[in-house]
């Protein structure tokens, strides 16, 4: 398709305005097609931006530049008309003044590259739960990644210009070319020229300066989030950072989960687990988002919007995630900021062996002694380093996963890493309660005290740098899914992995037992499995959890499963003040939550 075959006047109006706006010497809309990603990918080689791998077979090397590495929170903006719904979370800046800063960026700023029109669609294309998009952008790599983690087609764009919705999505790296300029193999723009703006009431995501992750792959972040959780609220559904994971039993019933985990507490690998427990199977629908919307028989269900992975790869090894290993195995996968291994392969921290020598990720020769200046491990990979593959290739793909009416989900998990006072799992009492778990759902950062009751960092349902409008509001509207009319309401569920004791051991080994924990909240949600009611919750009874075959003493089970009041009744003024930031925004029904269970504890 070319610009001459589109034929609505808005859809045209809106591209032509930013290829006059930015002045690209040529433009191309892509079609998702093998040979497009088969011909940017080698341009990208000849460039100097790729290395070719055989191993995995199909799959290339690229390593940004040092100052551009993560998504930026703090260049991150919600341009909201008001101020107020932003909400305290969020950066906000006024939309008309950020237009204008933006324009003064855009002028001239692709000047040297081609402009590439990625149609996309964010869900099966013909999923009732799916939404498109449209992604300008002067990155080639920016085209392959959107390739593998969402759907670019020409039949989105077709849709589009007969009037599908879509989200109005601009990305440049921001560093045009002069006449005879040579490239850099990462171009981007200095930090305070970054900008990832999001315009929640036109569905506008404006980004600027930066070629990595979720700043410059709109579809992930700042669309299937941040304004999908703007439209969500607007039309009565749900956008969530959660995975969505099938669990099968021995006797072949199957239930879908999700899950909500702050970044790097583990969803990737929760995702893919391999269970300890004989006949206990999981497979993947989705490792990040899952969006959810209610059928006409009250039942939640869930797709993921996207198509692929983009993992955190440091850390991911045959023992902590051996399917997500086994996916990037097959090939056709985007390694960036990993280290190479001198026989072209890739390596990463924590990876099952340590190479003798490798190439960091900046391309320099490595050796695992390599100490720097302060005596500290030179790393070889970037610890944000990542893998982008398509989640078709994962072994433990269910066969479900992209079905256009999406799975319907039991029950949703929420948790964080705790080093103290929150138990291994712990059922919420009904719906509300729940959503209170949600919203104080917190990590103690890394300055607590082994086995302390550390400073906590609140990170509601795992969405405080992804919620597109005032958190408050954010939580009325969960309350408001909890009252949605012959409902088929998800159990909810609060787990933490990452007890350990006074002394700073793990209480609990994690990984594939996780699925001991799946298993209890599997029994629960038929009404079979044994919980106690306590002050916080519902606690598995003592033998309700099967822990068999663990070594796990008395007195650890006890530390994991029990409601340690005194540890509890110390956080309670931590969450009032955490709540006490959102003002009068924040639902009465979360005030009254938290009174109850301050209540309970000293009851
Ligand atoms: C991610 C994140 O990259 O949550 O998925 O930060
Ligand atoms: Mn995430």
């Amino acid at each position: 398709m070319t610009l001459n075959d589109l034929k609505n006047p808005e859809l045209k109006k809106w591209l032509q305005e930013w290829i006059d706006l930015c002045t690209p010497d040529a433009v191309h809309i892509c079609d998702g097609s093998q040979e497009e990603y088969d011909k940017l990918c080698n341009m990208m080689v000849k460039s100097g931006t790729f290395i070719k791998h055989d191993k995995p077979r199909n799959s290339y090397n690229c390593r940004s530049d040092i100052s551009d590495v993560a998504r930026v929170e703090g260049r991150t903006f919600i341009c909201s008309r008001r101020e107020a719904d932003a909400g305290p979370t969020n950066n906000w800046c006024n939309p008309k003044e950020m237009r204008t800063t933006l324009k003064g960026l855009f002028k001239g700023c692709m000047q040297g590259r081609t402009l590439y029109v990625i149609p996309f669609s964010m869900g099966p294309v013909d999923s009732p739960i799916a939404k498109y998009g449209i992604e300008l952008t002067d990155s080639p790599y920016v085209v392959v990644n959107m390739a593998i983690m969402t759907r670019v087609a020409t039949e989105v764009l077709k849709r589009i210009d007969k009037g599908t919705e879509f989200v109005r999505c601009v990305h440049s790296v921001g560093a045009p070319l002069a006449p005879g300029q040579a490239d850099v193999p990462w171009p981007c723009a200095p930090m305070d020229k970054k900008y990832i703006t999001h315009f929640p009431e036109t569905r506008e995501i404006i980004s600027f300066g930066s070629g990595y992750g979720g700043n410059a792959l709109l579809g992930k972040k700042c669309f299937a989030l941040r304004i999908a959780s703007v439209q969500a609220r607007d039309e009565g559904w749900m956008a969530e950072h959660m995975l969505i994971l099938k669990l099968t039993n021995p006797k072949g019933e199957s239930k879908f989960i999700a899950a909500a985990f702050p970044s790097a507490c583990g969803k990737t690998n929760l995702a893919m687990m391999r269970p300890s427990l004989k006949g206990w199977k999981v497979e993947v629908i989705g490792d990040d988002i899952a969006w959810m919307q209610f059928d006409k028989n009250g039942q939640l269900r869930a797709i993921n919007p996207e198509a692929g992975f983009f993992g955190v790869a440091p850390g991911t090894s045959m023992k902590s995630n051996p399917n997500a290993m086994l996916t990037c195995n097959r090939g056709n996968a985007i390694f960036t900021n990993t280290a190479i291994t001198m026989d072209g392969g890739v390596y990463w921290e924590g990876m099952d062996k340590v190479p003798e020598e490798a190439v960091d990720w900046q391309r320099r020769p490595w050796k695992p002694d390599m100490k720097d200046a302060d005596g500290k491990a030179i790393k070889a990979a970037h610890p944000n380093a990542r893998f982008t593959v398509p989640a078709r290739q994962c072994p433990v793909i269910a066969k479900e996963w992209e079905d256009p009416a999406g799975v319907p989900i039991s029950a949703f998990l929420f948790g964080g890493r705790r080093a103290s006072v929150v138990p291994l799992v712990n059922e919420a009492l009904d719906w509300e309660h729940g959503v209170f778990l949600g919203a104080t759902m917190a990590s103690e950062t890394t300055a607590a005290a082994v086995g302390g009751v550390g400073l906590l960092r609140f990170d509601p349902f795992a969405m405080l740098p992804f919620c597109g409008y005032h958190m408050g509001d954010y939580f009325g509207h969960w309350l408001k899914i909890g009252k949605v009319n012959g409902a088929k309401l998800p159990k909810i569920y609060y787990v933490n992995w990452f007890r350990k004791t006074p002394e700073g051991e793990w209480l609990w080994p994690g990984f594939g037992e996780n699925s001991r924990v799946l298993k209890w909240i599997f029994e629960r949600v038929d009404g079979k499995a044994e919980a106690r009611t306590t002050a916080i919750g519902n606690l598995p009874t003592d033998d309700a959890l099967d822990l068999k075959g663990l070594g796990i003493s008395e007195e650890h089970k006890q530390m994991l499963l029990e409601c340690d009041k005194e540890g509890w009744l110390k956080v309670i003024p931590e969450m009032k003040a955490h709540f006490a930031k959102f003002g009068n925004r924040l639902p009465k029904t979360l005030v009254r939550q938290l009174e109850a269970l301050e209540a309970r504890l000293n009851a």
